[in-house]
């Protein structure tokens, strides 16, 4: 892993994981794409404008930056694809397929992550193993299964050394999330700072697996670093740090801002779509095949967005002083 290409660095993880490359790999080796201009997004490392659906332009863009890894990036998720499905099979199989075919070309390596959402209904949920029934019933859960299948395929077939992770609903705050289902706990903070009050488009009692970004971009990164040998299920970990539902995670906010409100007014797809959902996911394959532990529980995480976001929202000073001060307490 000594030049990379990152797609989709514009997106929540692409932003984060771009940065954590830089600093893992060094200043010139990380070429940050997106379909977005980089002008809107653009960071520390050198950044172009490359849409995965263009095949010629990704293997251009692999050959001069002479790239040896590959982070895909690039995704349509849940709540987006429900309403946008022939946009997200475009996307999430046909860019996959892209940069298996440009990756088995060029001899470079692959991240692509999956996702909490390759499962379906009949998966046992709590917790879900790393091998058991996955059936999902959403459009993104169809195009992350089938990539978890694609990428061992490409290994299989063309020796391309591609890897990856069943994420669960990622926090962060430097970036906005894409247009996923797990979205409300990221906004959550925002609306909890800037209002004291959220309005949730889950049910108080959905229970759904969740992971801090910093153990999200460790976690890729030492995937990518690992040994192959002991990798048995190289292409869809199971990786987890915490479950919560809503009414938890307000109860958590609440040891940060007492006065926080929180009403629920289900949204029918984005409900739905989390009904569907593991609440936890069994990670010891992980633990044990490349020795994956998680940092960041409920309470670490929500004290590292309440400091964080209060670092970068400049608006409602005040409040965010008073957060601040009992955060730090
Ligand atoms: P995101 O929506 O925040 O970012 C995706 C990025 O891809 C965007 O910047 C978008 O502009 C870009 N993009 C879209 N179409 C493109 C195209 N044709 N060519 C190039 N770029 C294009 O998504 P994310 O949250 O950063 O997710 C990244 C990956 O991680 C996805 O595969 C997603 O399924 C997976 N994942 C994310 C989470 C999460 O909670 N964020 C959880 C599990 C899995
Ligand atoms: C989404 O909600 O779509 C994503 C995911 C869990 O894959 N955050």
């Amino acid at each position: 892993m000594k030049r990379v290409l990152v797609i989709g660095a514009a997106g929540q993880i692409g932003s984060e994981l771009s940065a954590a490359l830089w600093n893992h790999c060094g200043s010139a080796a990380v070429l940050a794409t997106d379909i977005r201009d980089p002008a809107t997004w653009g960071g520390r490392t050198e950044a172009q404008r490359l849409d995965c659906l263009d095949r010629g332009a990704l293997a251009r863009a692999v050959r001069d930056f002479r790239a040896d890894t590959i982070f895909h990036l690039a995704a349509i998720l849940s709540a987006s694809a429900e309403a946008n499905p022939l946009l997200a099979w475009r996307v999430n199989m046909d860019g996959l397929l892209n940069v298996l075919r440009v990756a088995a070309a060029h001899r470079c390596r692959v991240f692509a992550p999956s996702s909490i959402a390759a499962f379906g209904p009949e998966a046992p949920r709590d917790p879900t193993p790393q091998t058991t029934v996955q059936r999902p019933s959403t459009m993104y859960g169809v195009t992350k299964v089938a990539g978890e299948l694609l990428c061992d395929y490409y290994h299989a077939r063309y020796g391309v050394d591609a890897r990856g992770l069943r994420f669960p609903g990622l926090i962060s705050y430097r970036t906005p999330p894409g247009g996923g289902t797990t979205d409300y706990a990221i906004e959550i903070f925002h609306a909890a700072l800037a209002t004291g009050r959220y309005n949730c488009f889950l049910r108080a009692d959905t229970r759904l697996d969740m992971m801090y970004m910093p153990d999200a971009t460790r976690a890729v990164i030492e995937l990518m670093e690992a040994a192959p040998e002991p990798l048995r299920h190289r292409n869809a970990f199971n990786v987890t740090a915490m479950q919560f539902t809503p009414a938890e995670l307000a109860r958590e906010i609440r040891r940060h801002i007492a006065e926080f409100r929180i009403d629920y007014n289900p949204d029918p797809v984005r409900q739905a779509i989390a009904d569907s959902w593991p609440d936890r996911l069994d990670d010891s394959e992980a633990r044990a095949q490349w020795g994956w532990r998680h940092r960041y529980d409920l309470p670490r995480m929500a004290t590292a967005m309440m400091r964080g976001l209060a670092r970068t929202m400049t608006h409602d000073r005040g409040r965010l002083q008073a957060m601040t001060e009992s955060a730090g307490r």
